[in-house]
């Protein structure tokens, strides 16, 4: 009996002692639902809503139900997209700044109920849950907090509105993963018929603790988004990409919904940061955030969206690209086609990490349970860690053979709160190690890119921390390369460059818009195009064969006889968007050097990163002798702080010498700027 018994009793003793406690948490730490939720890490969004109709970025708030008239909706289409494209969830624009809302809410007419879509009978919101559950998608609710058509908005009453149809959205729908609350809101709108600025607190207005509280006890396993959190933040752009040094922790005290400054401020997140609010980055596939036919051929390429994938999800933060749904009420095919492209990238640079049949090992270990093995074994759950006192630690990892690769990809585990400050990727070089790459923060995940590296050995050192490392995952991938489309550039006289993105590299460009293949023009120097066409170019290998996607540019009348009516405004008509004017009167005019029939005009605000003179209302007037002016256009580029594009304004033909960009508002009272100003003849 004794014999069997002693060394039993041995075995629990050892296995009490090597039993090491995990470490203590460096406060703060993400709650249950925000770990669940930055599993998901991409997901979309669709607007779709009044402003496909009316063609617009932001409705007033005027617009009649009978205009949302779509000809083929179909929501199960852009679950099946969504789904193939690896995203994990849809969130909807029930409510965008115009206030008309997707689903017949009780408390308005200005609802779906009043259009001829399904003879007023249909629900958008309940046909979208649906279409999401049947794809495995979970199902979000964009509801923007300023509403331009409601006639109580800026009074109490409208908060009582604003929660009855939150009530609504929350208790008829099943689950909802995120509540997505706009920041943009106050100013011009319709409200009721008051056409007239309306001004709020944006800290006090709404309430919030109380709204809050209310989608809490309805959806409990709801993220809760605004501009500052309280359960994810924005990350303070709309290109989509979150920052070199990206803290989850935020001061989430200090910010509010729609306040200034929060881009350059908060967004970034702060090591110190009281509460742990993590960054999610929102991104249209096209330049505007609903359809708009004139995007139809600026879907963002293959690499913009690599790019956006590798700056967000890549640098800590989720992702949330939002579809344009058409006004059939389908994902346009081309988008389908970008999406779909780039999902399939994403896989081929993922699909085999080298880490995980390496043999791994670590200077240190905190003891059974913490061994460097955890990182290799694709279980966020294990992670490596050292015993408490340092801030350092490293992880050797032996390919045991030559490998080429180019990304690193590391994981902490954040339920222990995020820590690592900086860390090195080094390969091993005869008796030294040798630089690879390095970076800051790491979170959720954190992804390196770098040109093909060949090594038998790497190790990656976390060389600063708030506490000692927890590493959840290090993974090493050798992603196939991209062939990139050439890069462009136009002269004012007219004259387009091409430039090939490697040598030996081809140019293959075409001027009427065919999709252009080795039996096109081949480019060898500089060419005109002075009259409105459409320029597509293609990179080729002639090595393989293989070619790059095409690039395709909308190009206009060439300015080689424009004048601007001062010398400094020649930077508003030079073609380069990194210069501008700053006009003191607010007012751009141009001799175009002869009379064309114009159909719209283009402005490009200034680029810089910080921006001033933002064109947000105009004026724009044509003449035919320079002194007797007819206003042929006006109204608002919507969203331009946050969105700073291109702005198109299409209007009926008119005979123009002279053109005249007036702002009669700008976003910051500042005289107005002007990067770029364009026309548009065909
Ligand atoms: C912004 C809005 O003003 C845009 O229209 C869009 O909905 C974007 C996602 O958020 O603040």
């Amino acid at each position: 009996m004794k014999k069997i018994l002693w060394p039993a009793l041995l075995l629990i003793l050892t296995f009490c002692q090597e039993k090491v406690a995990p470490p203590a948490p460096v406060l703060p730490v993400p709650d249950a639902k925000q770990i669940a939720w930055q599993e998901l890490e991409y997901y979309g969004f669709v607007h779709f809503n009044m402003n496909t109709f009316s063609d617009r970025e932001w409705g007033f708030g005027d617009e009649k139900p009978e205009m949302f008239n779509p000809t083929d909706l179909q929501p199960r289409q852009w679950a099946q997209v969504a789904a193939e494209a690896g995203m994990k969830g849809l969130i909807i624009t029930a409510k965008h700044h115009d206030g008309f809302v997707l689903w017949p809410s009780a408390y308005t007419e200005h609802s779906i109920k009043n259009s001829p879509w399904k003879d007023g009978k249909g629900d958008l919101i309940k046909e979208l849950a649906e279409a999401c559950k049947e794809y495995g998608l979970k199902f979000g609710i964009y509801y923007s907090p300023w509403d331009r058509n409601h006639p109580d908005y800026g009074k109490p009453e409208y908060i009582t509105y604003m929660r009855n149809q939150l009530t609504e959205l929350l208790s008829n729908y099943g689950d909802i993963f995120e509540v997505w609350f706009d920041g943009a809101n106050g100013g011009d709108g319709y409200y009721g018929g008051a056409n007239e600025a309306r001004k709020v607190d944006k800290l006090t207005y709404y309430d919030w603790p109380n709204t809050y509280k209310l989608v809490r006890e309805l959806q409990p396993g709801a993220m809760l988004f605004s501009d500052g959190g309280p359960d994810v933040r924005w990350v303070g752009n709309e290109h989509g990409f979150a920052y070199e040094t990206t803290w989850s922790n935020l001061m989430r005290d200090s910010v509010y919904a729609g306040m200034p400054e929060y881009p350059e401020k908060y967004a970034s997140g702060q090591e110190n940061g009281t509460h742990w609010v993590p960054a999610e980055a929102d991104v249209s596939i096209r330049p505007g955030w609903y359809y708009h036919k004139y995007e139809d051929h600026k879907v963002r390429s293959l690499e913009q969206l690599l790019e956006i994938y590798y700056k967000s999800i890549g640098r800590n933060s989720s992702l949330l690209i939002n579809f344009p749904v058409d006004t059939r009420g389908l994902i346009h095919e081309n988008d389908v086609e970008a999406i779909l492209k780039f999902g399939e990238k994403v896989k081929e640079d993922f699909a085999v990490n080298l880490a995980a049949q390496a043999s791994v090992s670590a200077d240190e270990e905190r003891g059974a349970g913490y061994e460097a093995e955890n990182i290799q074994d694709e279980n966020y759950e294990s992670y490596w860690t050292i015993p408490d006192g340092g801030k350092t630690g490293e992880i050797t990892i032996d390919f045991g053979r030559e490998t080429t690769f180019n990304r690193l990809l590391i994981q902490e585990y954040t339920p222990l709160g995020q820590r690592v400050k900086a860390f090195v990727l080094e390969k091993e070089s005869g008796e030294t190690w040798e630089k690879i790459a390095e970076g800051t923060t790491v979170g959720h995940k954190r992804i390196l890119r770098f040109p093909d590296v060949t090594a038998t050995k790497v190790r990656v050192r976390f060389t600063d921390g708030k506490d000692i490392p927890v590493i959840s995952e290090i993974g090493i991938y050798n992603a196939p390369k991209l062939l990139l489309p050439p890069s462009y550039s136009r002269a004012t006289t007219g004259d387009v460059s091409l430039s090939a993105p490697d040598e030996g590299l081809e140019i293959y460009y075409t001027v009427d818009g065919s999709e252009p293949s080795v039996a096109s023009q081949q480019y060898s120097e500089p060419f005109q195009i002075e009259q409105a066409s459409t320029l597509q170019a293609i990179s080729i290998d002639p090595a393989t064969g293989k070619k790059s996607e095409s690039l395709r540019i909308d190009v206009d009348l060439a300015k080689s006889k424009w004048v601007g009516s001062t010398e400094k405004s020649a930077k508003a008509i030079d073609e380069n968007a990194g210069s501008y004017f700053t006009s003191e009167n607010n007012i751009l005019t141009v001799d175009l050097g002869e009379s064309v029939s114009l159909k719209g005009f283009t402005y490009l605000p200034m680029q810089g990163r910080y921006p001033s003179g933002f064109i947000t209302n105009f004026a724009f007037e044509v003449s035919e002798n320079g002194t007797s002016w007819k206003q042929v256009a006006s109204g608002e580029f919507s969203n331009i702080v946050n969105s700073p594009i291109e702005q198109t304004i299409r209007f009926d033909a008119v005979n123009a010498h002279f053109i005249r960009l007036k702002a009669t508002k700008t976003a910051d009272g500042n005289p107005a700027t002007f990067a770029e100003v364009g026309v548009l003849t065909k």
